[in-house]
């Protein structure tokens, strides 16, 4: 299974939205995204989750990060890519969002499939690099 994941970056600080009860991983925080449907490609795959997701338009960039990751019933490969957003997110599905820095990516609690990514933001200079 290919999950897309969007790194939306603005002011220093990064979307996130929680997962919700009832699902894989519920209450862990996560870069908004989601499955890759049979035949879409990952830009269509992120536009469309962002849009049923927070209800905004995504511009997907740059691929940062491609890695695997083994649950116990899945395999996931998740691509995560920089993204610039059209518009204000909204939660659509009741789902916290949050635009957390590089330190509060460090204190939230995301899956361990994400730990290379955060590593890597957080070791990533900001827009306009750090004063
Ligand atoms: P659906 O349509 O309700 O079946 O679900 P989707 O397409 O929104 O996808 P979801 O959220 O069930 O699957 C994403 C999988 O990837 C899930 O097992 C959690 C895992 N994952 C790990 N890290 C991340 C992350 O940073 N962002 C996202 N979106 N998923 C992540």
């Amino acid at each position: 299974m290919i999950v897309v994941a969007a790194v939306v970056e603005r002011a220093g600080r990064f979307l996130v939205t929680r997962r919700q009860h009832g699902v894989h991983l519920e209450g862990y925080w996560e870069f908004p995204g989601g499955k890759v449907d049979p035949g879409e490609d990952h830009q269509t795959a992120l536009r469309r989750e962002l849009r049923e997701e927070l209800d905004v338009d995504c511009e997907p960039g740059e691929l940062m990060l491609t890695t695997a990751h083994d649950y116990d019933d899945r395999r996931i490969t998740l691509c995560f890519y920089r993204c610039t957003l059209g518009g204000t997110p909204r939660a659509l599905l009741g789902q916290e969002v949050r635009w957390a820095t590089r330190d509060d990516l460090g204190q939230l609690r995301f899956p361990p499939a994400d730990d290379e990514l955060i590593r890597l933001v957080r070791r990533s200079p900001g827009e306009g690099g750090r004063a």
